[in-house]
């Protein structure tokens, strides 16, 4: 506060104006009864100034700081003013009062010169006062208040030359008043700035002495000018499980120019579900979406949605453990918004769906949440397929986005891939349609009639296995194997011959003979399907000498032919080379008196394929030694010479097999001086008065018998050397005693 006094004179018009200056300034003027008054300055105006020195803006309520009054008054004929010590704490608002004490009366103040005081505030005349209390001229101001709006006033005293009133002269008192600073209620809405009808305060008013100010209710904030206030809900933090967040002042209406932003930041893994509360309602727009006012809700940057209205989206499963909701309004509306339970649980992976009728989903849960997980396999003969890839198991563990760690594989049937080819025989498929997915079946068989089965003892009928293999009904994977079937021939000679010299063979009634050019013709007899089993001699003969040909040079100039009657057919079919020579240890080619021994077995390089032209002869059974006895007839082919002639054709004889005593004398009756030795590994057959037998060129073929008892022909001899040809008997090597020595060689498993 600044008072100032500026004395001025003027002839003898004197003038003492003062004023509050200044923001703070504050005053309340009177012209009675000062209660004190702590300077005076009789006879003038005061020179000195007087500040404030309370600092501006001080909160100091104390409304009794206006009755710290100070006082103006003259003391005629001088003017005297008065001040107490300055208030404080005053505000721009405040404004002075002024009260006239009593003051030189005169009729009509002024006008003919004399004291008056002119009162001003506000750029308005207040008055003009002069006169005596209680007097009917002049005009007093009396008790008089005079009220400033602002926070200056203006008192004028002037006094003329003299104080004489026609020649007499009066004793003036002059006048005293005395001022008080009187705060404005700025509160008050009556007090509203006359060119603004706003209320000071947005929300709360403050009011004290010297000024106001302005706060805002809970959860607002007061702007920088000090009078609006905005809710701040620009950064709502939410870590609890569940809560609940609302627009403000729910369920009143919400503010204006909101721009609120509520996170909500849980666990991973966790899934916040929203659940909208009533009422619910948004400033919206019938044809526009939202326009006004929205609430939007994001969950890790998703748009989960924007939403305004009255209808309420219920509840929502963000699938998010970040979920922000944004409300934005704009400046008018009266909706009372909107309000959210929130609550939380583990998040959920979609429940895992098959991709067909073959997967199995191990212990299925009805729910599925983060870090739980499921296992898949197939039903059996079924594999598990992610793509092409075959998987040996498959585990999916439910993440914390809510989404599995890998998709669902499918389950694709087994397939056995196509079965193994079964040499000499064929198979099919039992099941229709015919394929090599799981539990299809097939059934192998051979070339009937020529090869018989010999399956692993699960049969011939093979299933495609979960495994993906086709096995037997003993669950072996190894098929069977065609072997060849011996000893039936499919022109069996029918009748017994009794034809001198013998007779030419029919086709397929002795497929197994072979004819062999080692040295010289032979022949020899098939067994299985690369046998050739033939008499010793003709690989080495007797009397061979020096000639050191080695086994392995023969087998490789040996020519094997197989599976016609007619010698220039049978080349024309071609040779079966050979691979190995086996000539028993006991022959021995340098005795020409001893054909012990005389049997060798040739090894085909290739095994042949067995037909009605081909078809391999049976050893005989070691228990059974009927075939041996005195007159059991037998057959024995051959390309041999007859008539001194190497035959074109195969022929065949049929014989009796002769007892040991009668070949033993008859021999006895022809030897020489060196007689042929008859060893236990021979026997003889043939007549003595029919001219018929084998000869050369027969060598190495076999006699045959047919068993009864199987049907079949067995092979019990070697033709191998005689006397003379048809005269007499033949003398064979006695295949019975070889059994051993043959299937030692041929050792084969399926033999
Ligand atoms: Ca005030
Ligand atoms: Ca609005």
């Amino acid at each position: 506060m600044q008072i100032e006094t500026s004395p001025k004179v003027s002839g003898n018009r004197f003038f003492c104006p003062f004023l509050c200056k200044g923001k703070t300034a504050s005053a309340w003027l009177g012209f009675n009864s000062p209660q004190k008054h702590s300077e005076c300055f009789p006879g003038r105006c005061p020179h000195r100034s007087y500040s404030n020195s309370a600092a501006e803006g001080s909160r100091r309520r104390d409304k009794r700081a206006s009755s710290s009054p100070g006082c103006v008054h003259s003391d005629f004929p001088l003017p005297t003013l008065c001040l107490f010590p300055p208030l404080e704490g005053r505000r721009a608002s405040s404004r002075p009062e002024l009260r006239l004490g009593q003051q030189a009366g005169r009729e009509r103040c002024g006008h003919r010169g004399g004291a008056h005081g002119d009162i001003k505030a506000d750029k308005k005349n207040l008055g003009r006062y002069c006169g005596q209390l209680g007097s009917t001229t002049g005009n007093h101001p009396g008790r008089k208040k005079f009220v400033s709006q602002g926070n200056r006033m203006h008192l004028e005293f002037h006094s003329d030359f003299s104080n004489e009133d026609n020649g007499t002269v009066i004793p003036y008192r002059g006048f005293l008043a005395y001022y008080q600073a009187v705060d404005l209620d700025e509160c008050d809405p009556n007090n509203a700035a006359e060119d603004n009808e706003e209320p000071r305060c947005q929300h709360i008013c403050h009011n004290y002495v010297g000024g106001y100010f302005c706060s805002c209710r809970p959860g607002y904030q007061l702007q920088s000018d000090h009078h609006s206030c905005k809710v701040e809900c620009s950064s709502e933090l939410y870590t609890e499980a569940s809560g609940y967040l609302s627009s403000p002042e729910y369920p009143q209406p919400y503010p204006e120019d909101l721009r609120c932003n509520y996170s909500i930041r849980l666990e991973k893994g966790l899934s916040i579900i929203l659940k909208f509360l009533k009422p619910f309602e948004i400033d919206d727009h019938q044809q526009v979406h939202c326009p006004y006012d929205q609430l939007k809700i994001q969950a890790q940057g998703r748009e989960i949605g924007e939403f305004c209205g009255k209808e309420s989206p219920g509840s929502i499963e963000t699938k998010s453990n970040e979920v922000d909701i944004l409300f934005l309004t704009d400046e008018s509306g009266f909706s009372r918004g909107w309000k959210i339970h929130y609550t939380s649980e583990k998040i959920r992976c979609p429940q895992p769906v098959p991709l067909d009728q073959f997967t199995v989903i191990r212990d299925l849960q009805p729910v599925y949440r983060y870090q739980d997980y499921f296992v898949v396999s197939c039903k059996t003969g079924y594999n598990l397929m992610k793509g092409s890839q075959k998987l040996l198991s498959f585990t999916a563990v439910c993440q914390a986005d809510g989404t599995w760690h890998q998709s669902m594989p499918r389950c694709e049937i087994v397939n056995c891939d196509n079965p193994a080819e079964l040499t000499n025989g064929v198979f099919r498929y039992v099941n229709k349609p015919a394929n090599n997915n799981y539990q299809s079946v097939i059934e192998y068989q051979c070339n009937e009639p020529y090869y018989h089965i010999v399956t692993r003892g699960g049969g011939g009928r093979f299933t495609c296995s979960p495994e993906g293999t086709w096995v037997d009904e003993a669950g072996q994977a190894r098929i069977p194997v065609c072997l060849p079937v011996c000893g039936k021939p499919v022109k069996p000679v029918a009748e017994i011959q009794r034809i001198l010299g013998g007779k030419q063979a029919n086709r397929g009634s002795f497929p197994w003979q072979a004819l062999t050019g080692i040295h010289g013709r032979g022949g020899g007899a098939l067994l299985g399907d690369r046998w050739i089993l033939t008499a010793a001699h003709t690989i080495l003969p007797k009397a061979s000498g020096g000639n050191n040909i080695s086994l392995d040079q023969l087998a490789e100039e040996a020519n094997i032919f197989l599976g016609h009657t007619d010698v220039e057919e049978l080349h024309k079919m071609g040779n079966h080379p050979v691979r190995r020579i086996f000539i028993h240890p006991d022959y021995d080619p340098k005795d020409e008196h001893n054909f012990n021994g005389d049997i060798a077995l040739l090894e085909l390089k290739h095994p042949v394929t067995l037909g009605p032209a081909v078809l391999p002869i049976c050893l005989p059974d070691t228990t059974n030694t009927t075939f041996y006895m005195d007159g059991h007839m037998g057959y024995v082919s051959g390309f041999g010479v007859e008539k001194n002639f190497l035959s074109n054709h195969l022929k065949y004889v049929n014989l009796p097999a002769v007892s040991r005593e009668k070949c033993q004398s008859w021999l006895d009756s022809k030897s020489g001086q060196m007689p042929m030795v008859f060893s236990e590994n021979m026997f003889c057959a043939g007549f003595l008065t029919v001219k018929r037998d084998t000869c050369q060129g027969d060598s190495g073929s076999v006699f045959t018998v047919l068993d009864s008892g199987s049907g079949r022909w067995v092979a019990t001899g070697i033709v191998s050397w005689g006397i003379g040809c048809a005269q007499g008997y033949g003398f064979y090597t006695k295949i019975l005693n070889y059994v051993d020595w043959i299937k030692e060689i041929i050792r084969e498993d399926r033999l």
